[in-house]
């Protein structure tokens, strides 16, 4: 068994139904069992494409898929949730991004871990510093964040995972 760490993201529709049926979606899936997930957190949108906010959150699971296979189910939970794939960074229905796997480094075409970008986002590393306090090739998630200029609102909200 391997442990993972995803980025769930939504800002379009009913945000928080959109992060809860990913987690669902997650659950019913045969090598993956989710372990525990952070607080759902309000961001301002990050990046050059001006957009309402998201909720975003990160979930650590227990799973016996290699990275590629993850992957797959990822983008097959994100179709599930309406996704539609139109501008690079837009807005989105669900974003579901592989940020860790064990401490492994992978770099094909479609597949980059630890995600290329995560280090660079109070979005992805304030939950994910609720579930850990140093992670795989990147170390102290706390020095990563005091490293990071402002980013905007990132606040906990009272969004719960359970309906
Ligand atoms: N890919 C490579 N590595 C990975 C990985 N570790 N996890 C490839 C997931 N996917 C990975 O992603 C494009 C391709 O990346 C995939 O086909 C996969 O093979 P995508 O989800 O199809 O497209 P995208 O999401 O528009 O692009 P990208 O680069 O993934 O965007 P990001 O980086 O996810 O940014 N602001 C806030 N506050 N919160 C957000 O959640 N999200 C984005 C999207 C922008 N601003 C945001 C947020
Ligand atoms: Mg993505």
């Amino acid at each position: 068994m391997s442990i993972a760490y995803l980025s769930l993201g939504s800002n379009m529709g009913d945000r928080g139904a959109n992060l809860r049926f990913a987690l669902k979606s997650l659950y019913e899936r045969d090598g993956i069992q989710p372990l525990r997930g952070s607080a759902i957190y309000e961001t301002s949108a990050w990046g050059p494409v001006k957009q309402d906010n998201f909720l975003n959150a990160c979930i650590e699971l227990e799973t016996s898929l290699p990275p590629d296979e993850l992957l797959t189910v990822c983008q097959e939970i994100e179709l599930a949730a309406g996704r539609t794939r139109e501008v690079r960074w837009g807005p989105r229905t669900l974003d579901i991004d592989i940020l860790l796997y064990d401490d492994i480094s992978v770099a094909t075409p479609r597949l980059t871990i630890p995600h290329p970008r995560m280090k660079d986002r109070m979005f992805v590393l304030v939950p994910l510093m609720e579930l850990e306090e140093t992670v795989p090739v990147l170390g102290s998630l706390a020095d990563l964040l005091e490293s990071l200029p402002p980013q905007g609102l990132i606040v906990r909200t009272d969004e719960q995972w359970q309906d």
